[in-house]
């Protein structure tokens, strides 16, 4: 994506600071004739009349001179018989479009540059995801690798969950080759520098982590702590969404994988730019679009999941029951944890429905919840955590939110543990807190 040099030729009155924003998308040349504009070498990207300067002659003169540069007048004003080759421009909101461009673009090129300076001391980096990495965080990953200009040698990839199951996950990993270390925490101390993306330090609960350097994440802010460069931007769809602005803004070579990688992690996080995305999703969506390779795409979205767990599928939806428009589903006990999200999507398909429930025991020791909304109802994420935060940890976005509890803190909390009671105690608390009126909710 190399950017073609630009060259404009201003002619009459203009204000410097305008000329300076121009300077920075190109070479700006200023003149006050028109003999001095005829008499320049070489072509233009665009000329610029002022106003006043604009008669049908001098214009006539300048697109003979200049056959393949368009002339752009600086005035809203209508004339009788514009020259043809001439576009008279309401100029000033065409500008105040590229000025705003141009300092969004500068501004985050600034904060790359903040970004590259913590970590450019560190002999071995680690980018840190959540301990289930999905698209979005594995993307944002390879995506801030590049940014940095490191390869898998000086920058490890790494999460402190398990080996990923997901057979979507597992396919992305496996066709675009993307290496993924399944670390202790104990290791996290050969490190001497750690960025996170797609999640925040305080997801780490009570373990002991190592001083975090970054934090890029679109998870809302989550309680307190350090690091030395923060970019959390909850209105975002993605955290590929905003490693692919910095990629942009720094004008980095995007390659084919990354660019498939990015698209799929905003388009899983998004559902297709249905759930949660704004208009800078759309538009990373756009710009990595045709630089993604679809085929491969199509091939990771196609994984096959194992014939076993088809029957988990069956059984899980056959113990559902809908209250108040919430679809619950108790998925029971299961061995992948991403059944219970898939569950949970396929719930609010329901008509009818507002909100879908599902949950499952993972492991015999954590009760694992999975929420999605229709997105004009209440926040999920802060349904959750009011439900939740002081027995486990819970969170997410507007229309899609999870909650992993201990099973010991369910059972202080109900008194029992078994299926009946956990089904009878979320039937109830979800009810009360979908219906109840909402106090503050945005
Ligand atoms: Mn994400």
């Amino acid at each position: 994506m190399n950017k073609e040099l630009k060259r404009y030729l201003f002619i009459g009155e203009f204000d410097s600071l305008l000329l300076g924003l121009f300077s920075k998308r190109g070479e700006v040349i200023w003149v006050s004739s028109l003999d001095e504009a005829l008499t320049q070498t070489g072509n233009f990207s665009l000329i610029i009349l002022e106003n006043s300067f604009f008669t049908p002659t001098r214009s006539k003169k300048l697109a003979d001179h200049y056959p393949q540069t368009p002339l752009i007048v600086s005035n809203g004003d209508e004339h009788d018989e514009p020259p043809p080759s001439v576009r008279f421009v309401a100029f000033h909101k065409l500008l105040s479009e590229q000025i705003e461009r141009e300092e969004r673009l500068a501004k985050t090129e600034l904060r790359v540059e903040e970004l590259r300076a913590v970590h450019a001391g560190a002999k071995k980096l680690l980018i840190l995801l959540h301990d289930h990495p999905d698209p979005d965080s594995i993307a944002s990953a390879l995506a801030l690798r590049t940014l940095l200009k490191r390869n898998k040698q000086t920058a490890i990839i790494g999460h402190l969950g398990e080996q990923i199951s997901r057979p979507e996950n597992v396919a992305m990993i496996e066709l675009l080759e993307i290496d993924l270390e399944a670390l202790t925490p104990a290791q996290l101390t050969d490190f001497d520098s750690i960025a996170l993306v797609d999640v925040q330090p305080t997801f780490f609960g009570g373990m002991q982590i190592p001083e975090i350097d970054t934090v890029i994440d679109h998870h809302p802010l989550v309680g307190s702590y350090d690091a030395k460069f923060k970019e959390i931007r909850a209105e975002e769809g993605a955290t590929s969404t905003i490693l692919t602005k910095y990629l942009r803004a720094a004008q980095v070579d995007i390659s084919e994988r990354l660019a498939t990688a990015l698209l799929y992690g905003i388009k899983t996080d998004t559902i297709t730019l249905n759930r949660d995305a704004n208009p800078d999703d759309v538009e990373a969506f756009t710009f990595l679009y045709p630089d993604s390779n679809l085929a491969l795409l199509r091939r990771i979205e196609r994984a096959e999941v194992p014939p076993s767990e088809m029957k988990s599928l069956g059984q899980a939806l056959a113990d559902h029951w809908i209250k108040e428009g919430i679809f619950f589903v108790n998925v029971g006990r299961v061995d992948r944890e991403y059944l219970i999200p898939k569950i949970s999507d396929f719930g609010i398909q329901v008509k009818g429905v507002e909100w879908s429930v599902a949950f499952g025991i993972i492991g015999k020791s954590h009760l694992i919840l999975s929420v999605r909304n229709v997105g004009y109802v209440k926040s999920a994420g802060r349904l959750v955590r009011e439900l939740f935060k002081e027995i486990g940890s819970a969170g997410g976005h507007r229309s899609a939110a999870k909650a992993v509890i201990p099973l010991s803190k369910v059972r202080k909390t109900i008194g029992k543990g078994s299926q009946v009671h956990i089904k009878k105690w979320l039937t109830e608390i979800f009810t009360k807190a979908v219906t109840e009126k909402a106090e503050d909710d945005s």
